[in-house]
């Protein structure tokens, strides 16, 4: 058996009810093979691939916190740093119900690869708790912050790991966390990115997951003589990521006809209204039925169905495994041209092999929404040297370094033979860098 092959089947046996973590696995090292085979013994005899798959400390840990009602409830906390071979852990906190270990695992694994991609010295980790901060008071979301962060701050630090968003953590959330790192830990230091603009944090931070993946997006097509003026987008998800999304789409000349959220989807022929999508999620914290007081010409309907829409790009933002193959074979009947990821991972393997099989460019997710942990870096770079830039200056970065990414990815799948697919070219670059950085410091 090749050494891919053994390495996929210890994950899967090792590591069992990990289904995403087992699919993060896969997709990754069925990529990189031209790479391991190149070397396979020396690589074996290295272990290699157990140490890549093996994260190097995963923390779980008990958070009881009060509600409101004085009942406590107590949830699950955990932290996984995966890798540090080219810089400190990097990654977001997810609070959602469905959070468990396998999650947070196969989260952290892409993480590594995405953060070699931006080309900045950030190494993978990612974590979270199953706590729903849906329906929860400012105080309860307090509590949890603070009993999560009491834990936690044990296990990070500005130069050994530093969190931030992801699903269910935003600037309220890292703003609670950060008060009780700081007043635990006596040190004001960006640990935490994402942070209000007032205590560090960086111009743009917000924007950059979004506004990255059209970045990514527009140099692909400019690349291969498209243009995205003009072209109508479908988006899912209505969080920080599909929102700034579809407000860059508009900027570059595009039209977004959805949006959605966990319990039903919005479609606005004319074109989503940002801003009332901004007043909705990011100031009201409402569902999207709220969206056709605002627009009485857009429909709402219960359940999923952007990708049933047709367009030339789609953009799936909400969470892993949203976009399966009866979607896929939509969107190819409907002719799209790209489909990238702003989530991670939430094409199937089946939906993306049908997506490349009928010529759909395709972007994954550790390419297309790298922006924001290369966002995340820029706001430590400027903690580090205790300045802030300006929105102009991130924002520039920001594009240059998609574009970059864009470039670096393309260039892989070439020089390995697999012209225009993206998802083997993210992983070989991804992985390069970070094959060196662990070959270079020996066995740990
Ligand atoms: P948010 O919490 O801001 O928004 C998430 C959105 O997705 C909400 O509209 C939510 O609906 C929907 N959603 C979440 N879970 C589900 C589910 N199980 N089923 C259906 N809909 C769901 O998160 P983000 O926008 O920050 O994150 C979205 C995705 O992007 C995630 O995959 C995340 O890992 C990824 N990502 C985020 C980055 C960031 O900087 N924030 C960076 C790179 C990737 P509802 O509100 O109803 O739950
Ligand atoms: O998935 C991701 O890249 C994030 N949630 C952002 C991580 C970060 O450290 O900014």
């Amino acid at each position: 058996m090749s050494y891919v092959d053994e390495i996929i089947s210890q994950v899967t046996e090792k590591n069992p009810a990990e289904p995403e973590f087992h699919q993060a696995v896969r997709e990754v090292l069925d990529s990189i093979r031209p790479v391991i085979e190149k070397n396979e013994e020396k690589f074996r005899k290295d272990a290699l691939l157990e140490r890549l798959t093996n994260p190097e400390r995963q923390i779980k840990f008990r958070v009881p916190w009060v509600d409101d009602n004085g009942n406590v409830q107590v949830n699950t906390g955990y932290r996984v740093q995966f890798n540090s071979a080219i810089g400190p852990y990097k990654g977001g906190l997810r609070l959602h119900p469905s959070v468990n270990l396998g999650i947070i695992k196969f989260l952290g694994f892409e993480q590594i690869f995405k953060n070699s991609l931006t080309g900045l010295p950030i190494g993978g980790g990612k974590g979270g708790s199953d706590f729903d901060p849906k329906g929860k008071s400012d105080r309860e979301i307090m509590a949890f912050c603070q009993s999560f962060m009491t834990e936690l701050c044990k296990y990070i630090g500005a130069d050994t790991d530093v969190p931030a968003g992801d699903i269910g953590t935003g600037a309220r959330e890292i703003g609670f966390m950060f008060g009780q790192y700081k007043r635990l830990r006596g040190v004001f230091e960006g640990v935490l990115t994402g942070k209000g603009l007032s205590f560090g944090g960086s111009l743009a931070r917000t924007e950059a997951t979004g506004y990255g993946l059209l970045y990514i997006v527009d140099e692909l097509l400019r690349s291969h003589t498209y243009s995205i003026e003009g072209k109508t987008v479908v988006v899912s998800g209505a969080g920080n990521v599909a929102i700034y999304a579809i407000e860059k789409a508009q900027q570059l000349g595009a039209k977004v006809v959805t949006c959605s959220d966990s319990t039903g989807w919005v479609y606005d022929p004319e074109g989503i209204d940002v801003a009332a999508l901004k007043e909705i999620k990011e100031v009201k914290r409402a569902r999207l039925t709220e969206y056709k007081n605002y627009r009485p010409n857009s429909e709402y309907h219960e359940g999923r169905g952007v990708w049933q829409i047709k367009a030339d790009i789609a953009l799936p933002c909400a969470t892993q495994n949203e976009l399966g193959i009866e979607d896929a074979k939509a969107l190819v009947a409907n002719k799209v041209i790209v489909v990238a990821e702003g989530a991670n991972m939430p094409t199937t393997e089946e939906a993306t092999k049908y997506l490349q099989d009928n010529g759909v460019f395709f972007i994954p997710g550790k390419a297309a929404n790298a922006g924001g942990v290369a966002t995340s870096a820029l706001e430590m770079s400027q903690n580090s040297e205790r300045l802030s830039w300006s929105f102009e200056e991130v924002d520039k970065q920001l594009k240059g370094i998609m574009e970059g990414i864009y470039h670096n990815i393309d260039d892989a799948a070439k020089r390995y033979g697999y012209e225009d697919n993206f998802v083997v070219g993210a992983n070989i670059a991804g992985f390069e860098k970070v094959l060196d950085a662990m070959n270079a410091q020996g066995i740990v």
